[in-house]
């Protein structure tokens, strides 16, 4: 499914709004008879103004509500991510508050229609046309800052990739700063990966793909980066690390779990270690969902330090990669063993 943010498009601030709606009412004209009275004309003419003005704020303001999926009704995997993006609640109020303006803008106008009804100098009728752009103006002002925030909530919401339920989706994960996007960006058509010496350089999950030549037809992989998790326990990961967890949870058929032997990334075997078996036990259903382990950086890695993770996951040499994400050396064995697993 195509991210349900997409549809989520630029949110108008309150001067936005206003120039809109104002302008279009100004534009306006009321059908009167040219013969009618002076005050007549003078009243069909301001109401039809604030009839506008009213109905372009109602209509445009159900347009942005209408914008922002519903978010308990989405697949988990979007559900899900949202909440760790956004303050799903707040984002829910904020909508509230914006739907709640409509019943005074109507109010308003039911008021402006009687007050126009009780005049009787023609000069009136602007006097009251005015005061009432002029509540309106505060009315929709004091919603500047939520019309704001949805707007900055939307930037967040649109980053999601779109997941294809359709294609293969292989979930890059380990430690920070190991090299997953490295690998990602080698390997994948996405170039525009962010690669940092730094860790949590990656703070939201990154779509690549990676097509599989066949003799008639193509097989398009989905490669998912994601940011680096801590071993520590749930409850004290926070929200970049969880998104990492949500795709190995919800989205993956394979995961490719990376490894830095060498001190480089900053971080101990053995805390990745530990975070390897989570993963292991907890994301892979029972032995499911393959786990292809990677030890990159052998460019670095002295021979001792590739004995030691291997004797501690005791595994033998053709249970691993060695991979130099860097300089892509050796990613050619993995783009073939994908080629296997999946040309079939
Ligand atoms: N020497 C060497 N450096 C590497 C290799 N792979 C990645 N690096 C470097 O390691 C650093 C981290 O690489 P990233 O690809 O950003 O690592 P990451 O796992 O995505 O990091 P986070 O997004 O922070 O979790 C960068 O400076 C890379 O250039 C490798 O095989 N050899
Ligand atoms: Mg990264």
């Amino acid at each position: 499914m195509k991210n349900p943010f997409l549809s989520f498009s630029h949110v108008p601030n309150s001067k936005e709004l206003l120039d809109i709606a104002f302008k279009r009412a100004m534009k306006s004209s009321a059908q009167v008879s040219k013969n009618a009275p002076i005050l007549l004309k003078a009243k069909k003419k301001e109401f039809k103004r604030i009839k506008v003005a009213i109905e372009e704020f109602v209509e445009r303001i159900l347009k942005i509500i209408k914008k922002v999926p519903i978010i308990d009704a989405l697949p988990d995997f979007y559900k899900e991510l949202a909440s760790l993006l956004v303050d799903v609640d707040e984002l829910k109020l904020t909508l509230g508050r914006l739907n709640g303006i409509l019943p005074i803008l109507h109010q308003l106008e039911r008021e402006s229609s009687k007050k126009l009804s009780q005049i009787e100098a023609p000069k009136d009728a602007d006097r009251i046309r005015r005061a009432a752009f002029g509540r309106i103006s505060s009315i929709i002002n004091k919603q500047n800052k939520n019309l704001e925030y949805l707007n900055s909530v939307r930037g967040r919401l649109r980053e999601i990739p779109s997941i294809d339920d359709s294609l293969h989706c292989i979930v890059v994960a380990g430690y920070p700063n190991v090299g997953k996007s490295s690998f990602v960006k080698q390997i994948s058509t996405n170039k525009k990966i962010e690669v940092q010496e730094y860790p949590f350089t990656t703070k939201k999950l990154i779509m690549g793909h990676f097509d599989i030549e066949r003799r008639f037809d193509k097989i398009k992989l989905q490669l998912l980066d994601t940011p680096g998790i801590l071993d520590r326990p749930m409850s004290k990961r926070n929200n970049i690390e969880l998104q990492a967890i949500l795709a190995l949870r919800l989205i993956s058929d394979l995961i490719f779990f990376v490894f830095d032997p060498t001190p480089a990334c900053g971080y101990s075997i053995d805390s990745q270690l530990d975070l390897f078996l989570e993963v292991k036990n907890n994301f892979t259903k029972e032995g499911e969902i393959q786990m292809v382990i990677i030890f990159n950086k052998m460019d670095l890695a002295s021979s001792e330090e590739i004995k030691y993770l291997r004797d501690i996951l005791n595994i033998t040499e053709k249970d691993y990669f060695l991979t130099n994400a860097l300089s892509g050396e050796n990613l050619e064995l993995l783009k073939e063993f994908l080629t296997n697993r999946y040309s079939t």
